[in-house]
């Protein structure tokens, strides 16, 4: 069971301000904000005292969290929130979301109650509908917040809201499930025993004809049926007597109804066990940081007299997240590069950590980024980066620089002493200054051996020595015209040598940084295709739900005899159908212009890389299709 391990208790996260206008909580958006795992949300609606309160306590695995009130007058207010770890999913947060109770006379306004069920509706993945009694005429009545769905959530920004089939909203809607409490029937048809999911289907059949009466009978049995492509029940009995149930979060497990507690642990089960993560359109998982996000902007419009589009939505979110994406990868690649050990270190060994640090913060991108499909935020982040490893690598030549320079200043000091002293101005002093060279330069190379500048401080040394050299073997008078012109040029040569072990260091440097731009290529490509492909297959299992809902829906709809509205279904099921060959093709394209995208990147970081990535992203892309 699900314990209070990220909030010992709920809290507000949406609530009307002074004004009467919703407006989402500052400390609520903030605990999202820091939960950066994809979030199930399982948000309650219904009327109020209905026990809504209490159920959700139960999916936190809590006694009390959620206030209940015992009295007539309804308690909770807003919207309320409580994370707590998915019991049964690593890695993801449960959100639960208590609403404000539906119909309460006394609050004189209406609408609140629209927006309330709206929200719940746009922000969750499972959403329970909590009722009493039995589900009769009535009941779907007081649910007359589904039929009015349409008129106040847009799925596009363009489309006119006419036009809008209900595929739209089946794809982008949570899943429905209906929780009956105080049931005292016995679930029975005729003589058959059926389920509570049958009781419901039973419950939502659709009324022949097509008089006003049977209209307003069928519409939100209809809205049901269209907008919700999973639907489930479950009916509890009471759970305990009524002398009892005014402390019920002081009752312990004895002192409930076994029935009821064997219904709470089905209903629990069935929402871990299913309810799904957190999408919006286009398959992409929404973390709770993109959640926090969301309520704001669905609440935004809602304050400025708008209707919350989904679309719309999904722009807005994208560029929040994009731009606290690439902040926030770019924070966690410098702690981690500045957690290194002190400078200098041998190339592979900051490039080793580099590449950790890039892989850290490219995984943090990936899941916080949204829709970049034209890889703008992806090509600022690899630029960021580059530009810091570039100034890190820099940093290094510098450190490696100036502890060789250290060591050539104390292994040349008796070189220096003799120069100064002119003791080797003298016939037979061109040799002593060759071997004390020799012998001190092999000195120096023993100690900087691993260092990546190394052969160019020697090199600059030996460089500025070279006219004190010639003045030397001038000097020796010891030495013929034939042997001093030898040695000119063989001092000369050795100047060019060094000259050419430097140039081989700095271009051994070159290859390294190429071959990390190339493995970073490699792997963003890799880390990108996977995300994809992950929010290709959702969107791929979500049209699929809606298909085979729409089917079963055809399936029953002929059985009943309303031909024309299998027949409105079959072109639904025409549209759909085209949708999804549509929607594999555009992948394909937009994994293609990932692909490039980042090959551009790469080129413009690094000249002369092209060749390389465009082949790369060629056999990826054939290793997909
Ligand atoms: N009859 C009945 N009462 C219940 C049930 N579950 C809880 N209650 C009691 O009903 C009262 C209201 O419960 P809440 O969970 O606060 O109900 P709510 O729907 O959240 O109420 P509002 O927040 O006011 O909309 C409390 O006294 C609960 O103990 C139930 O299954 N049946
Ligand atoms: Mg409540």
């Amino acid at each position: 069971m699900a314990c209070g391990g990220l909030m010992s208790a709920p809290v507000c996260l949406i609530e009307n301000d002074e004004n009467g206008k919703l407006h989402v909580k500052k400390e609520g958006k903030e605990i999202l904000d820091g939960i950066h795992e994809p979030v199930v949300v399982v948000s309650v609606v219904g009327l109020y005292r209905t026990g809504k309160s209490y159920i959700m306590n139960r999916l936190a695995g809590q006694q009390s969290g959620f206030a209940l009130g015992s009295t007539i007058e309804s308690k909770t207010k807003g919207i309320w929130m409580w994370c707590v770890p998915h019991p049964n999913i690593k890695g993801h947060t449960l959100v639960l979301l208590d609403t404000e109770g539906l119909g309460d006379v006394d609050k004189g306004n209406e609408k609140h109650d629209t927006w309330i069920f709206c929200l719940a509706v746009l922000l969750s993945s499972t959403l329970v509908y909590n009722s009493l009694g039995v589900i009769d005429n009535m009941a779907l009545e007081k649910l007359h917040y589904v039929t009015e769905l349409t008129e106040n959530i847009r799925v596009k920004a363009e489309v006119n809201q006419d036009e809008a089939g209900s595929t739209d909203f089946m794809r982008v809607f949570p899943s429905f499930v209906w929780a009956v409490r105080d049931f005292t029937l016995e679930l029975k048809r005729g003589d058959k025993l059926i389920t509570s999911d049958e009781y419901l289907e039973g419950s939502l059949k659709l009324k022949p004809g097509s008089s006003s009466q049977a209209e307003q009978y069928n519409l939100p049995r209809r809205c049901l049926r269209q907008f919700f492509a999973v639907r489930k029940c479950f009916v509890f009995p009471r759970p305990a007597s009524t002398q009892n149930m005014r402390r019920m979060e002081k009752l312990t497990e004895k002192e409930l109804d076994s029935e009821f507690l064997e219904q709470a642990k089905t209903f629990c089960c069935y929402i871990y066990n299913n309810a799904e993560p957190k999408t919006v359109t286009g398959g992409k998982t929404v973390t709770g940081t993109a959640l926090g996000n969301l309520a704001e902007v669905y609440v935004e419009a809602i304050r400025s007299g708008k209707v919350p589009c989904l679309e719309n939505a999904v722009v807005s979110l994208a560029k929040i997240q994009n731009v606290r994406a690439v902040e926030e990868a770019m924070q966690l690649y410098m702690i981690e590069m500045l957690n290194m050990p002190r400078l200098p270190m041998r190339p592979e060994e900051l490039s080793d950590i580099h590449k950790i640090a890039e892989k850290k913060a490219t995984e943090v991108f990936i899941t916080m980024s949204f829709n970049d499909n034209d890889q703008m935020y992806h090509q600022e982040l690899m630029g960021k980066i580059h530009n810091e490893y570039q100034d890190m690598c820099q940093q290094n030549h510098e450190a490696s620089r100036s502890q060789c320079e250290e060591v050539r200043e104390e292994v040349f000091v008796s070189l220096e002493k003799c120069f100064s002293d002119g003791s080797y101005l003298k016939p037979g002093g061109y040799q002593q200054y060759r071997d004390t060279l020799t012998q001190l330069t092999s000195d120096y190379r023993a100690k900087t051996h691993s260092q990546i500048m190394s052969e160019e401080v020697l090199s600059k040394y030996l460089k500025a020595k070279e006219e004190a050299g010639k003045m030397i073997l001038q000097a020796d008078q010891s030495l013929s015209a034939v042997e001093q012109e030898k040695e000119a040029q063989r001092l000369k040569n050795e100047i060019l040598e060094q000259q050419k072990r430097s140039i081989e260091e700095q271009n051994q440097l070159q290859e390294q940084a190429f071959k990390d731009m190339q493995r970073t290529h490699n792997e963003h490509v890799n880390q990108i295709i996977s995300q994809m492909e992950k929010e290709q297959e959702r969107m791929r299992r979500d049209n699929e739900r809606v298909l085979d809902a729409k089917l079963k829906e055809q399936g029953a709809l002929l059985h009943q005899g309303f031909q024309q509205d299998a027949s409105r279904m079959q072109r639904e099921i025409e549209s759909l159908k085209a949708d999804m060959n549509k929607q594999e093709t555009s992948q394909r394209s937009t994994l293609s212009k990932v692909v490039d995208g980042i090959g551009t990147a790469a080129t413009f970081l690094l000249p002369g890389f092209i060749p390389k990535a465009v082949g790369l992203g060629m056999s990826w892309l054939s290793k997909l299709f």
